[in-house]
């Protein structure tokens, strides 16, 4: 079957908007990705028919939400392949799970001289989380460094190994190059020193299927907003025996067993980790969105979306002074470039009067930028309903910005 374009784009209503008197083009999609009509529509029914509180009211309203916000707890662990549903805790995103392993599992269980392993290319949220672990615990963290074409330097990284290694984390694909990790193999070579290994998928997971038994990983995470569902809502993946050693990371309701003012004890699996009222119409909309994206399948969209990469790497290499950050081999989706003697977020600017939505900045990812000697890129980055014409703005709208200089 071809891939039906115009379908997949009649789906995202956003797609038809003017900005500033032209129509969108939406390249921005490793911030936050659109919406289909299918989650607008959930939300809008949850918050005008089937609003009410979850896993604890008596009637129907009540009952029905805990329904629907568990059987999409179910959809998660089929996406993500776990072995359990609960071993899927919802969270508000993917900061918000890396602060929860960061905070439960890393206070816990680390003691001075223990060694935490990220790379150069992770998001300000693999970072600053295990910098906060390091001060209390005393913990050490290392960092496995990349080549000039944005890959991880493997020999390096297995040099920083040993038993003194307690945790590594890492982006499976870098939000600002692209690059996609060969996560089985660090995950593999984590775990002949005993360390944990903990999965950044955020920006994997509108790209690529995710399969946390195949991957082996002890945690992963990923952002509903990224995936075409609700802001506020998240997944963080945790294998059972590691989540039932956990402390639970913030206290309140909905987490306990009993309560008593001399002692608590606290709630089973999922719900141990999920104090107070839940992103409820967010949890039950990210089901929708994760069908969505299977709907289409995962084959299609890599398909696709290398088709649009590898255009829009060839256009943009043909622009003098343009220089792309990040030529990895195994790659997604995602241009960063600058242009000489033009401030990035000047590129930005122009691009935007022609109603061409990129990133510019550092991305949060400022040790990577440290690494490469700059500031910050313009990043466009595609997604399942780009198409080859919107390259063509972007390359078009990138001359006016030179002709404007
Ligand atoms: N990890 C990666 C690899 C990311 O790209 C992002 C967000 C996060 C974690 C944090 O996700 P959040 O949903 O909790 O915010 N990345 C970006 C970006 O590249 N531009 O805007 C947000």
């Amino acid at each position: 079957m071809s891939y039906d374009i115009k379908k997949i784009r009649s789906d995202f209503p956003e797609l038809s908007i003017m900005i500033r008197e032209k129509p969108l083009t939406y390249l921005d999609n490793a911030a936050s990705t659109l919406k289909p009509n299918k989650v607008i529509e959930v939300i809008n029914k949850h918050y005008s028919q089937e609003a009410a509180n979850i896993h604890r009211g008596a009637h129907y309203l009540s009952e029905r939400g805990t329904t629907r916000y568990e059987k999409s707890r179910e959809a998660v662990a089929r996406f993500l392949n776990a072995e359990f549903s609960h071993e899927i805790i919802f969270t508000k995103g993917t900061t918000d799970s890396l602060n929860l392993v960061a905070n439960s599992y890393g206070l816990e269980f680390l003691k001075p001289g223990d060694e935490i392993i990220l790379t150069t290319m992770e998001h300000h949220s693999n970072i600053v989380p295990w910098q906060m672990v390091a001060e209390k615990t005393g913990a050490i963290i290392k960092i496995a460094p990349i080549n000039d074409e944005g890959e991880i330097l493997l020999d390096e990284y297995k040099n920083l190994l040993n038993e003194k290694t307690k945790i590594v984390s890492f982006t499976l694909i870098s939000n600002s190059l692209g690059t996609i990790n060969p996560a089985k193999e660090m995950i593999k070579l984590a775990h002949e020193v005993g360390a944990i290994a903990i999965v950044d998928a955020a920006q994997a997971a509108p790209h690529m299927k995710l399969d946390v038994k195949d991957l082996n990983c002890e945690f992963l995470s990923f952002s509903g907003h990224k995936i075409f569902g609700p802001t506020g809502i998240g997944v963080l993946y945790g294998k059972e025996e590691l989540l039932e050693k956990m402390p639970p990371y913030q206290r309140g309701g909905d987490m306990i067993e009993r309560v008593t003012f001399e002692k608590t004890t606290f709630n089973d699996l999922p719900f141990k980790f999920e104090a107070g009222t839940p992103h409820i119409a967010g949890g039950i909309a990210l089901k929708d969105a994760i069908e969505y994206v299977e709907g289409i399948g995962y084959e299609e969209i890599e398909r696709h979306e290398k088709d649009i990469l590898k255009y829009a790497t060839k256009r943009l290499n043909e622009i003098k002074g343009l220089t792309i950050f990040g030529q990895a081999k195994n790659k997604t989706s995602v241009i960063s470039f600058n242009l000489d003697e033009i401030h990035h977020s000047d590129v930005g600017t122009i691009l935007d009067q022609q109603g061409i939505a990129v990133r510019t900045g550092h991305h949060c990812n400022q040790p990577l930028w440290d690494r490469f000697g700059i500031d910050g890129t313009v990043r466009a980055s595609f997604c399942l309903y780009n198409t080859k014409e919107e390259v063509d703005l972007l390359v078009e709208g990138i001359k006016k910005v030179k002709e404007f200089f």
